[in-house]
């Protein structure tokens, strides 16, 4: 691949998911060292810090307006926050590279990629999870689960009035090792041009077969392509720093392949990795495999 500017830039937002703790995630993966091997890949990495967040029990109640929304307020400004942070990297000629914090954020990154996207932009969700769900769908209320519907027009207002709406190209999503999703968040998916490979289809089809088709959809007549990485598309047993586990995900391997399919597609101009919580991983291993498999979307090859 060719060598990169990237902009790196933490988001320790952990309300999305209303639990503690994947706020840690942007610290344990600058631990596990993501600058420096990004570097030793010959990367120009540079690094815009760290956007304010507030914490889950700094607020007496989740949802005071009882909107089935927790935490709308916090996520509106910190996701106003992170959009006006991506423009500027964008603006300043680096790529963005966003490490989270729980999955909510995507919908401030989204909306800051907004010079390239408007109908623009395909994405690639690899995550265990739909992450489809509005207000009326949500199990939870938790805004962690909705940004991938709100990055296609559905959803809360104030969320959608964020950046374009749509912000990305529908027809041009694809989500990849899906295991758990909700009743009334399949059926919208289902009414959607969403594509949806589960993990059932990794399965029958095997990841070579899986990637290869992934990124003609993603790509397919935009010219960006995001990609969004959510630790719990893994398998619990190698990646147990996460808050929402799912049992029968990827494996390291699966991923690393997939990954560098993904960094030979030059439409990718954005990245994120969320979800690492280290309340929950042992010495920080999600973290270190993370980042391992990031250097892999970034042209590390085994040989
Ligand atoms: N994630 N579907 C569940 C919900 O609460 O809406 C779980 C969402 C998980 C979101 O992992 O990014
Ligand atoms: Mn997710
Ligand atoms: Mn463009
Ligand atoms: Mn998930």
């Amino acid at each position: 691949m060719n060598f990169r500017k990237i902009g790196l830039i933490g988001v320790p937002q952990d309300v999305g998911a209303s639990k503690k703790g994947v706020d840690m995630g942007p610290g344990a993966i600058r631990v596990a060292g993501v600058i420096a091997k990004l570097r030793k890949l010959g990367h120009e990495v540079k690094d815009f810090g760290t956007v304010d967040c507030y914490t889950v029990d700094q607020f007496d109640s989740r949802d005071p307006n009882n909107l089935g929304l927790n935490y709308l307020d916090i996520i509106l400004d910190t996701c106003s926050l992170l959009k006006d942070r991506v423009e500027l990297i964008i603006n300043a000629g680096y790529m963005p590279l966003v490490l989270g914090g729980d999955h909510s954020i995507s919908i401030g990154t989204l909306a800051g990629l907004k010079k390239m996207n408007q109908g623009n932009t395909g994405v690639i969700w690899i995550d265990a999870h739909g992450d489809f769900n509005t207000a009326e769908t949500s199990p939870t209320g938790n805004i962690h689960g909705m940004p991938l519907a709100i990055a296609t027009g559905r959803g809360e207002k104030s969320l959608l009035a964020l950046g374009p709406s749509p912000t990305v190209s529908e027809k041009n999503c694809v989500i990849i090792a899906a295991r758990e999703i909700d009743p009334n968040e399949a059926k919208l998916l289902k009414e959607s041009n969403v594509t949806v490979f589960t993990m059932m289809d990794v399965m029958k089809k095997g990841i070579v077969e899986i990637a290869s088709e992934a990124i003609k959809i993603a790509s397919d007549g935009v010219d960006h392509v995001h990609v969004s990485f959510d630790v719990d598309s893994l398998d619990p047993k190698e990646a147990p720093g996460t808050g929402t586990q799912v049992p029968g995900g990827l494996h390291y391997r699966e991923v690393a392949l997939l990954l560098e399919s993904i960094s030979k597609c030059n439409k990718v101009s954005s990245f994120e990795l969320v979800e690492v919580n280290p309340a929950l991983d042992i010495q920080n291993q999600t973290a270190e495999l993370a980042v391992e498999l990031l250097c892999h979307a970034f042209g590390k090859e085994m040989y």
